[in-house]
């Protein structure tokens, strides 16, 4: 297993050792997951002293493209629990607690139980996934995530036959999400679903960091879903809840307005949103003149995705 930090290192970034064996040590003490044996990876030095930096391994299931920048990943956000403004998470997310986290799975399955997120990252494979997020509104960016299928995870918590679709739900506390205090907004908690074998394809992950760094707080910190083929909006952030149900759940912004957001939100060039078209998107960065290109039936992976879909009309909202 190649285990490398992003971006590639330089020979003379490699970390002699002793600091390494160091930084090992500090990661332990700070409960941070290690799932590679000493001899399996580089030890790369960090330019974060002392942000740990998490272990994975490259995916075949990654894109080409060059990823944008962590400075606009950071930067250019949606995260409606801390307003609604793009710049918005970047400025009011540093109030999250993430420590520590839990995760519940219940519903419909065999071995309900809770995960702390240490837990998740240690127990769990961990895979680098280059994947452009496509937003609703029209705009898109590559980012290059840390994440663990979420096939691995349903798997080891045995849902029951009778389990049709995976719910999600966002954490609620109001004292440190400031776009969950007073009137108006969303319906909280923000939640999410998806049908079984959605949440089952191995494009799905949940995502627990970016760089090769753990989540910042704005994407979503600890761990958020990343679903590439559907619109941003179903990639929902800071989870703390998963259940496996019988029927369709409700999902935040399809409660808010149905005729403009699906339960499938599947990317489609050819359905245009009822006030904007889908043909194209802006590439987040690019400048004033951004440049655009032309949105790909599910984001571009028609190939992996498509006979999910088998028998549904694609030129349909759904
Ligand atoms: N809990 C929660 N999850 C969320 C959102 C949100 O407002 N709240 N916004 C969604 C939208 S619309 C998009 S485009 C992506 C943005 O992810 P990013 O900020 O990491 O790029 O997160 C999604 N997940
Ligand atoms: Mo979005």
């Amino acid at each position: 297993m190649t285990v490398y930090k992003y971006p590639k290192p330089l020979p003379s970034e490699i970390t002699p050792k002793e600091t390494f064996l160091n930084r090992r040590s500090f990661m332990k003490a700070a409960g941070i997951a290690s799932a590679t044996a000493l001899s399996g990876g580089l030890a790369i030095n960090s330019s974060h002293a002392m942000t740990p930096s998490l272990e994975f391994s490259k995916s075949k299931y990654s894109i080409t493209d060059e990823p944008n920048p962590i400075e606009d990943i950071k930067s250019y956000n949606n995260f409606y629990e801390f307003g609604t403004g793009k710049g918005d998470p970047a400025a009011n997310a540093g109030s999250l607690t993430t420590k520590p986290w839990n995760i519940k799975i219940d519903g419909l399955t065999n071995k309900p139980g809770e995960i702390d997120i240490e837990d998740l990252m240690s127990k769990f494979d961990m895979e680098e996934r280059i994947y452009r997020l496509r937003c609703v509104e029209a705009w898109s960016m590559v980012i290059p995530w840390v994440g663990i299928p979420l096939r691995d995870v349903i798997n080891a918590y045995e849902p029951q036959g009778s389990a049709k679709y995976v719910s999600f739900e966002t954490l609620v506390r109001p004292e440190e999400m400031s776009g969950q205090r007073g009137l108006g907004g969303l319906d909280w908690p923000y939640v999410e679903g998806l049908r079984m074998d959605e949440a089952m394809h191995p494009l799905t992950i949940l995502a627990v960091g970016i760089y090769g760094e753990p989540m910042p707080n704005q994407n979503g910190a600890p761990v958020r879903l990343v679903v590439p083929w559907k619109y941003g909006f179903k990639s929902i952030k800071s989870i703390v809840r998963m259940s496996f149900t019988e029927n369709e759940p409700p999902t935040t912004w399809n409660k808010l307005a149905p005729n403009e957001y699906g339960f499938y939100s599947n990317v489609n060039p050819t359905v245009d949103h009822p006030r904007w078209s889908q043909k194209a998107e802006r590439i987040v960065g690019s400048g004033i003149f951004a440049k655009k290109r032309e949105t790909e039936m599910f984001n571009g992976y028609a190939d992996e995705v498509a006979s999910l879909y088998e028998g549904m009309d694609l030129a349909k909202f759904y």
